[in-house]
């Protein structure tokens, strides 16, 4: 049955693979699963057609015959869940990748975001230090958590599986911040995730629509 997934046709990141489509395109190299990609723009997803997919009219959304999902957490979850390779058999193991995958959305990435809508929307505000200095706090105090628990481990529980996916895609978000120098084994992790066959494959797919739509190509 052919997937769908959904991508901004320009994405505002240039092509660095910031937009969450990438966490899906990851997850179906990851196991082997061949998809189709629609491009929208910013207008076409805010159109009918579009929020009927997504009711908040945003990418990614992901379709496969009758079944459409939207929430990146939650259409990685569904390709791990169906296809193996991203989840361990164990079920012990694989609650505990899932519990990491909710740890990546639910607590690492609320204060990235925070500090992204602070850079760009609210700079001009007058309390805009005070405030990024509060978030890059926040911040670091959940890094700092998580370089202990990793430690010296290539991965968060054994072998690699959607809960370091996810993780890797949400510290990405702080690449640039100079925040990420400070855990030398979070950018290691960082790195190793970026170094997988299927993350390289997922970043060509998602710059090549860059590079097409800026040169026409
Ligand atoms: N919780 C949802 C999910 O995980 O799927 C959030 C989805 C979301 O935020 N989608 C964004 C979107 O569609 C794109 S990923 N925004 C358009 C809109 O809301 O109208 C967020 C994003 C966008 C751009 C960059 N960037 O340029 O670096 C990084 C991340």
């Amino acid at each position: 049955m052919t997937i769908t997934i959904t991508a901004f046709e320009r994405s505002p990141d240039r092509g660095r693979g910031m937009a969450r489509d990438m966490r899906v395109r990851w997850a179906l190299e990851e196991v082997g699963q061949p998809y189709d990609v629609r491009l929208v723009s910013f207008k076409t997803m805010k159109e009918p057609a579009h929020l009927a997919l997504h009711p908040f009219g945003q990418i990614p959304t992901y379709e496969e015959g009758d079944l459409a999902l939207f929430e990146s957490g939650a259409i990685v979850f569904h390709i791990a869940e169906r296809r193996s390779g991203l989840l361990p058999h164990d079920a012990n193991a694989r609650a505990r990748a899932i519990t990491w995958m909710f740890a990546a959305l639910n607590t690492m990435e609320p204060p990235i975001v925070d500090r992204e809508i602070a850079r760009y929307l609210e700079g001009d505000e007058t309390w805009y230090e005070q405030r990024t200095s509060a978030v890059e706090g926040r911040i670091r105090k959940r890094l700092s958590e998580l370089s202990g628990r990793l430690g010296n481990a290539d991965w968060l529980d054994g072998e690699f599986s959607a809960g370091d996916l996810l993780m890797v895609a949400v510290l990405r978000r702080l690449a640039g911040s100079g925040i990420l120098d400070e855990y030398p084994n979070l950018a290691a992790y960082i790195t190793r995730g970026e170094a997988r066959p299927a993350y390289q494959r997922a970043f060509d797919a998602q710059l090549a629509v860059f590079t097409a739509t800026t040169t026409g190509g």
